[in-house]
């Protein structure tokens, strides 16, 4: 089983689609490990976005990734990684397939109302900025043999 850390943005958040897109990786069956709602500092948005220091959408991004508060989660599963980058859909909303949640609710680049992990190694990079150990919870779902 993999695990991956998702965050709704802000825009997300503000648009009240945190609900929505949480539901659809709770129906695809992944299982939700640790959740939470809080506002992303300066220091830490840096770190985040590490690897696009110097672009020139850096500040714009960290900028607004700081202004208003996001919906974290980590989720585990099946491939979970390449399966929630799937049905997030590309970078850019508008070439993003029919039915991703970025085609779904966006329409700019800069507002795509959600991150998800690109790699086993930005999601333990980003599971460790973002959780603390004992904020993920080990438990069993009685469900997960009518999803394996
Ligand atoms: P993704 O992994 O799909 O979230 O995309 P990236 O890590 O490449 O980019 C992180 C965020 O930077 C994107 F969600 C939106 C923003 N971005 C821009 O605003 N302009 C760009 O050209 C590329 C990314």
């Amino acid at each position: 089983m993999e695990r991956t850390y998702l965050m709704v943005k802000p825009d997300g958040v503000q648009r009240n689609l945190a609900g929505e897109i949480i539901s659809r990786f709770e129906k695809r069956g992944f299982k939700i490990i640790g959740l939470k709602m809080f506002k992303i500092t300066r220091d830490l948005a840096e770190k985040h976005y590490g690897e696009h220091v110097g672009k020139p959408f850096f500040e714009p991004l960290v900028d607004f990734i700081t202004s208003g508060p996001v919906v974290a989660m980590v989720i585990e599963g099946k491939n979970a990684i390449s399966a929630a980058r799937e049905m997030m859909g590309a970078t850019d909303p508008l070439k993003a397939a029919p039915g991703t949640i970025r085609n779904s609710f966006g329409i700019d680049m800069g507002r795509n109302v959600i991150h998800g992990s690109d790699s086993p190694a930005s999601a333990a990079r980003e599971i460790g900025l973002f959780f603390k150990e004992e904020e993920l919870v080990v438990y069993n779902r009685d469900l997960d043999r009518w999803i394996y």
